[in-house]
């Protein structure tokens, strides 16, 4: 690995790059090997592999001990439940959500044909901001869906009494957020369901899969009716409207696997960003998300917020620099769902309404963290981010010569 310190040695302007494989932003976790391949050969050898296998059935209950919740259903993705989550909660209308999310939160309304009605978010916590909440409810209204976006809990206190006093229906997409706490009670407990992600790229992976949880009885029996085409008790006998939702065994033995290696992860997560957060600190122009260090979190993602006057140079120039050295640094969430077929056509002036979001979508960026990334990588890419701001005028002239040449 070579250590970049100087700007000519950076990749685009002709260096080699600081890293020969790309490292990337969600690498997965992976638990321990031996353990998954012996479950998988158990699946194999019993020939069980989907339908509310054995796995599936731990892995649910596992889910409830770590979570607190009464039911946590297993899916087959984030977004499949988040689509079921809506329905059984009878979402119709128009919903009110936050544009700052990946683009899953707003689809799986829209594909039932509930409109998203996109809430601008709070600049400090990057969640739906509650007092923009109120003025964006309708007779068409009927319910609000959180994203703790980062695994930052949303203001769930201000969230709940709203729909409360407008008799809306309050969810959460929780896809970043399992392991994490509000107020000391663990996410897997707010509002009537909370939807969490396992994808590859996600804290605990099931390589595709997702969860309900839930504590209301009726609504999980809904839920489970639902991911399973509406079968009942017994063969033959389907009793409601569903979708295929299942998570299969593979996926599921997967996810017990990964939850036994839960605490090692949120370990080296911790390490990784009490690094970052350390080496960048008082550099100008460069924040990093805070963690509340008094609730749980699972510090999957490595936040940055650059103020390109203050930093002499963008988020997009930073990334660049990132990717030529094989550092695959992510703007996530950007351009916003606003921006985003189909909502940018349905709503094309919704920016106006949406100031900070446009804010955000232009300074955030997502650095490399997980049990995939080592302390030296973690020196290294620091070192290229306080060079791109130390020698930002330097760095923003060769970028506009090299443009200005292509
Ligand atoms: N709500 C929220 C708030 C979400 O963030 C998401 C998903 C959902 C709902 C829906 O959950 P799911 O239906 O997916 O369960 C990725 C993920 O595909 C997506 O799950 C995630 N959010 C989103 C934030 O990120 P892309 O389009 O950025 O994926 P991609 O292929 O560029 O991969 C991301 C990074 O991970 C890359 O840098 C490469 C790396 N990677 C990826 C995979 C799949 C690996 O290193 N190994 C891998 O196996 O969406």
């Amino acid at each position: 690995m070579l250590n970049t310190r100087q700007v000519n040695d950076l990749a685009i302007f002709g260096g080699s790059p600081a890293f020969q494989e790309k490292l990337h932003v969600g690498r997965p976790n992976i638990g321990n090997r031996d353990r998954l391949q012996e479950r998988i050969n158990d699946v194999l050898d019993r020939r069980w592999l989907s339908n509310n296998g054995l796995y599936v059935q731990q892995l649910e209950q596992r889910l409830s001990e770590f979570t607190g919740a009464k039911h946590c259903i297993a899916m087959c993705n984030a977004t499949v439940a988040l689509e079921i989550v809506n329905r059984a909660l009878g979402l119709t209308g128009e919903v009110i959500v936050p544009s700052f999310t990946f683009i899953a939160t707003a689809h799986a309304l829209q594909w039932q044909e509930i409109t998203p009605v996109f809430c601008d978010v709070d600049p400090h916590t990057h969640n739906i901001d509650p007092r923009q909440v109120e003025r964006l409810i309708t007779p068409r209204t009927t319910g609000i869906i959180g994203v703790h976006v980062w695994g930052r809990p949303c203001d769930v206190e201000a969230l709940a009494d709203i729909a409360q006093r407008h008799n809306l229906k309050l969810a959460f997409d929780a896809a970043h957020a399992l392991g994490c706490s509000y107020k000391g009670r663990m996410i897997g407990n707010f509002g009537e369901a909370e939807v969490f992600s396992f994808h590859a790229t996600k804290f605990l992976n099931t390589f595709e899969g997702g969860a309900v949880a839930t504590n209301n009885d009726e609504l999980a029996d809904k839920i489970r009716l639902m991911k399973n085409f509406g079968f009942g008790s017994g063969y033959d006998n389907v009793v409601y409207i569903g979708t295929n939702g299942k998570m299969n065994e593979v996926s599921a033995a997967m996810g017990v696997t990964g939850l036994e290696s839960i605490a090692d992860f949120i370990g080296i997560n911790y390490r990784n960003y009490k690094q970052y957060k350390a080496e960048l600190e008082n550099l100008r122009g460069v924040k990093l998300i805070n963690y509340e260090e008094t609730e749980k979190n699972n510090y999957q993602y490595v936040i940055l917020e650059i103020d390109e006057q203050e930093a002499g140079i963008s988020r997009n120039e930073i990334v660049q620099i990132l990717h030529g050295e094989n550092i695959m640094a992510r703007r996530y969430f950007y351009p916003g769902c606003h921006q985003m077929e189909p909502y940018h056509s349905y709503f094309p002036n919704a920016n106006l309404l949406l100031p900070e979001t446009e804010k955000l979508t232009q300074k955030v960026m997502s650095l490399p963290t997980g049990t995939a990334v080592t302390e030296e990588d973690v020196s290294q890419i620091c070192n290229i981010i306080r060079l791109c701001v130390k020698e930002s005028a330097e760095i923003k002239t060769l970028i506009q010569r090299q443009e200005s040449n292509a």
